[in-house]
């Protein structure tokens, strides 16, 4: 019978394969995709999120443990877009204009997805103009990182944007040299310190 706590452990130790064989086992037995997605891939992947805030796990175990989400995400994807089922929310993420810096974003993005919520990772470089578009297109919430304090700036640029357009999307702020501070300074609607609290905040956001 298929074990959805063993579909977390597998997946918190990034073993891909095993996670992907034990998710179709899962469907062949008739489990509900809502339910592996859940108390399987969701469970998992929040665990790791609290280990890694606590310092216990590092990047390389979350990336390997979003690279097993992905694989027993693949096979549910279809299943849950046949059956209707509905995301969290719409977030549409990217590091700011001028910044490279892309993997602290994508650990923030697979641990959005992997808390349900549907991504449109806009990438990096993306200037205010695409997130402005992104909000108009549908996304409750504009997730900006920055790693510089040169490319720090153009949050609010974006912000003021959102703000000018009067678009009533809520704004995630993050990064290595962005505070509470600096994220109430530009007028984001939430600052998160990492991925972890990312999915807190962004949950409380669409509640
Ligand atoms: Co760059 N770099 N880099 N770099 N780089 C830093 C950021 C730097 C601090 C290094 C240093 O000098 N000590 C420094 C910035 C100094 C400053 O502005 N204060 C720096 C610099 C100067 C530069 C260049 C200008 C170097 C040069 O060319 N002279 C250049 C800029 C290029 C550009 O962007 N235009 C540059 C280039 C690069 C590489 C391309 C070589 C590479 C990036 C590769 C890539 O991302 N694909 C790189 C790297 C790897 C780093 C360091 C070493 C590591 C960054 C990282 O990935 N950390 C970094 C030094 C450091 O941070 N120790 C450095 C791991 C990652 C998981 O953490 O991104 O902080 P982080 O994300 C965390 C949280 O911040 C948070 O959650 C994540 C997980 O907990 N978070 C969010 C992030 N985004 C969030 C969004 C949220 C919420 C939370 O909501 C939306």
């Amino acid at each position: 019978m298929a074990d959805l706590r063993a579909i977390a452990d597998a997946l918190k130790t990034g073993r891909a394969p095993k996670v992907k064989a034990m998710v179709q086992e899962a469907l062949d037995e008739g489990v509900p995709a809502h339910q592996i997605l859940n108390e399987g891939l969701i469970l998992g992947m929040g665990e790791i999120g609290v280990l890694f805030k606590n310092n216990e796990v590092y990047v390389p175990e979350v990336l390997i443990a979003a690279r097993a989400m992905y694989a027993g995400l693949d096979l549910l994807k279809p299943v849950l877009a046949a059956s209707g089922a509905k995301p969290a929310g719409v977030i549409a993420i990217g590091t700011v204009q001028g910044d490279l810096h892309d993997i602290g974003k994508n650990l923030v993005a697979m641990m959005l997805e992997g808390a349900g919520f549907e991504i449109v990772d806009l990438g990096t470089d993306v200037p205010p103009e695409k997130f402005v578009e992104a909000a108009e297109n549908g996304a409750q919430i504009i997730a900006m990182s920055a790693l510089l304090t040169t490319t720090m700036p153009a949050m609010k640029t974006t912000i003021d944007l959102l703000k000018s357009k009067g678009l009533p999307t809520k704004v995630m702020v993050g990064g290595a040299p962005v505070t509470q501070a600096y994220a109430d300074e530009i007028g984001a609607t939430a600052y998160s310190s990492d991925a972890a609290s990312a999915v807190d905040v962004a949950k409380e956001l669409v509640s």
